[in-house]
């Protein structure tokens, strides 16, 4: 997985912890963010979609605090879209753990190239 985010972002940081400690292999690139506007434009992922770091994995996009659980679901499932996306910073998604353990509903979305999102999963 190669993981795209600004240099300053703690809670991009703590999501990648936790993806290592899901298994995956990670390496991390850090932009500035206008690189980081580029990339997600270059990627397809809409204004709506975004959240602070952006990822690869075996060609799929990752945008935000998605769980590993659902990344591993969409590598077995292998739908045709360009990717998932957990828009925003939801509290209580991976990485954005608060204390007291306050938790957003939140829900992470698949989206293709023409910007069609469905639920993907339900958190
Ligand atoms: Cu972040």
């Amino acid at each position: 997985m190669q993981v795209y985010k600004s240099p300053t972002c703690g809670c991009c940081k703590a999501w990648v912890d936790k993806m290592k400690s899901s298994g995956f292999e990670v390496r991390v690139t850090d932009l500035d963010e206008t690189a980081l506007q580029e990339l997600k434009a270059k990627r397809g992922v809409g204004d709506n979609l975004q959240s602070c770091h952006t990822a690869v994995v075996n060609g799929y996009v990752v945008e935000g605090h998605v769980p590993a659980e659902d990344i591993h679901r969409l590598l077995k499932e292998k739908p045709a879209i360009v990717g998932i996306a957990a828009p925003g910073m939801p509290r209580g998604s991976p990485g954005m753990e608060v204390p007291g353990g306050a938790k957003d509903a939140y829900q992470v979305l698949t989206f293709t190239r023409a910007g069609k999102t469905t639920v993907f999963a339900r958190h």
